[in-house]
C-alpha cells in the first residue's frame, strides 16, 4: 500500500514583536516573545516523532519581509534537525515574508525547497518508490491580488498531488484578500490535499479531499484565541487521516462567564477563581480576558482594577500560569425594550433612533485623531461597534429609569 505522511503548518510568524503587551509582567512578556519559536520547535518535534516523509510550510514563516537574524538562525537550526534525519521541507512564502524584501540571507541546508515567485511543481520520492508532486508559489511582493489558482495544473505522473497555497477564500470574512480562490476551483484540480495558509484561525474547508488552514502555530494577540497548532497528515490511495498537533506555548482566551446566579462579593470571587482555574493547562501559559455578564452589581461596589490586581497577585504558577489581563463586567440588564415601549411612546422613538444611529465614527473621531492616543488604536470592527452602542443604550436607559 502506498502511503505518505507529512506535517502541514503555516503562519509561523517567527519573532513576532508582540507589540502593545509590554504592560505584562516581565517573565510573561518574555515567554510570549519566545512563544513563536517555541511553537515552531514543537512543529519540528512532531515531524521527528511521527517520522514523517516531509514537512510543508504554507507561507508567512517570518513576520516581516525583513527577516531578523534571530529568526533566520533559529529557523536554520530547526531545518538542520530535519536534515539530519533526511526529511525534506517544502516552503512557500506569503504576504508577510514575500520575496521582494531585503534581508541578510542565511544559507539553508539542502533539504529545504522553496517555491519560486510563480506556480511550479516539485517532486518527492520515498525510498519505496512512492511519488508525490507538490505545487506552489511564493509571493513576489506583499500584495498579490491575482487569482493565482488559475496557474495550478495537475501534471500526471505521480502517486499523490499536493497543492500549497497562501491565500484567501472568497466570500469569507477577514482582510488580506490575496491570491483569492473559491473552494470549487481547488477541488477541480483533483489534488489529494490542499495545504493552505494565510488565515490564522484553523479551518477545514473540505474533508475529501482535505483542504484546510491549520491556523497559526502560536496566537499573538487576543483576537487569536484558543489552542494553536499544525496537522500531521497521512495519505493512502483510499484513505486520509488528519491529526491536529497542539504547538502553542501561550494561549489567549476571551471568556464570557455568566454571573446570573451570584449575589455576594464572596461568591463572585469564588466564581472568578474557578473560571480562571478551569482554563489552566499543564505546561502552557494562558492570557485570559474575562468578561462577567449579568452581574447584579447592587451593593458590590465593584472596582474592576482592584479585582484584577487581586487575581494577578494571587497568580503564582510560572509554567502553567493563567494571567488575567482584563476583567470586564456587564451589569444585569433589568429593563426590556418591549415593556418600556409599551409604557411610553418616548421609548419607542428612542429605540428607533438608537437602531438608526450611524455617527459612531464621528463621535469617536476626537479620540482617533488625538495625536498621542490615535496611533495606538485599531479600527473598530462591526462587533465592537455594536457592543459600544449596546453599552451606551444600557447606560442611557438606566439613567432614565433610575428611581429618584
Ligand atoms: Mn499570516
Amino acid at each position: 500500500m502506498k502511503e505518505v505522511t507529512f506535517i502541514h503548518a503555516a503562519d509561523l510568524h517567527l519573532d513576532s514583536p508582540m507589540t502593545g503587551l509590554k504592560h505584562l509582567p516581565k517573565q510573561i512578556f518574555q515567554r510570549l516573545q519566545e512563544s513563536t519559536f517555541h511553537a515552531f520547535r514543537k512543529v519540528i518535534d512532531a515531524a521527528l516523532t511521527f517520522n514523517v516523509d516531509f514537512v510543508v510550510f504554507a507561507g508567512d514563516l517570518y513576520d516581516e519581509d525583513y527577516r531578523s537574524l534571530r529568526a533566520q538562525a533559529r529557523f536554520r537550526k530547526e531545518m538542520e534537525r530535519l536534515a539530519e534525519r533526511n526529511i525534506p521541507v517544502y516552503i512557500v512564502h506569503g504576504n508577510h515574508d514575500h520575496l521582494g524584501g531585503t534581508w541578510p540571507h542565511f544559507h539553508l541546508p539542502d533539504n529545504v525547497h522553496i517555491f519560486k515567485d510563480h506556480v511550479e511543481s516539485k517532486d518527492f520520492q520515498k525510498s519505496d518508490g512512492t511519488t508525490v508532486r507538490l505545487y506552489g508559489f511564493s509571493y513576489p511582493g506583499r500584495h498579490v491580488y491575482e487569482r493565482m489558482i488559475t496557474h495550478y495544473k495537475k501534471e500526471e505522473g505521480a502517486d499523490f498531488h499536493i497543492g500549497i497555497l497562501h491565500g484567501y477564500q472568497e466570500g469569507s470574512s477577514g482582510h488580506g484578500r490575496y491570491a483569492p480562490f473559491h473552494l470549487k476551483e481547488l477541488l477541480e484540480k483533483q489534488y489529494d490535499y490542499w495545504a493552505l495558509g494565510h488565515i490564522h484561525k484553523r479551518s477545514v474547508l473540505s474533508e475529501f479531499p482535505p483542504v484546510l488552514y491549520p491556523g497559526n502555530v502560536q496566537g499573538r494577540n487576543k483576537k487569536e484565541t484558543g489552542v494553536k497548532g499544525c496537522y500531521f497528515v497521512s495519505l493512502t490511495e483510499h484513505n486520509t487521516s488528519l491529526r491536529f498537533v497542539e504547538t502553542s506555548d501561550v494561549i489567549w482566551e476571551d471568556v464570557k462567564a455568566d454571573a446570573q446566579h451570584i449575589d455576594s462579593v464572596h461568591e463572585l470571587y469564588e466564581f472568578c477563581r474557578k473560571t480562571m482555574d478551569d482554563y489552566r493547562r499543564e505546561g502552557t501559559g494562558t492570557l485570559l480576558y474575562l468578561s462577567l455578564t449579568n452581574v447584579n452589581i447592587n451593593g458590590m461596589q465593584m472596582q474592576l482594577s482592584e479585582w484584577l490586581e487581586l487575581f494577578q497577585e494571587e497568580e503564582k504558577d510560572e509554567a502553567s500560569f493563567v494571567w488575567p489581563v482584563k476583567i470586564e463586567v456587564e451589569e444585569k440588564v433589568n429593563w426590556e425594550r418591549s415593556q418600556l415601549s409599551s409604557e411610553a411612546d418616548f421609548y419607542g422613538e428612542l429605540f428607533e433612533a438608537i437602531d438608526e444611529y450611524s455617527d459612531i465614527e464621528e463621535c469617536l473621531s476626537p479620540l482617533y485623531q488625538h495625536p498621542a492616543a490615535g496611533k495606538f488604536l485599531n479600527a473598530l470592527d462591526v462587533q465592537e461597534r455594536i457592543k459600544l452602542i449596546r453599552e451606551a443604550e444600557d447606560l442611557l436607559i438606566r439613567s432614565l429609569i433610575r428611581p429618584e
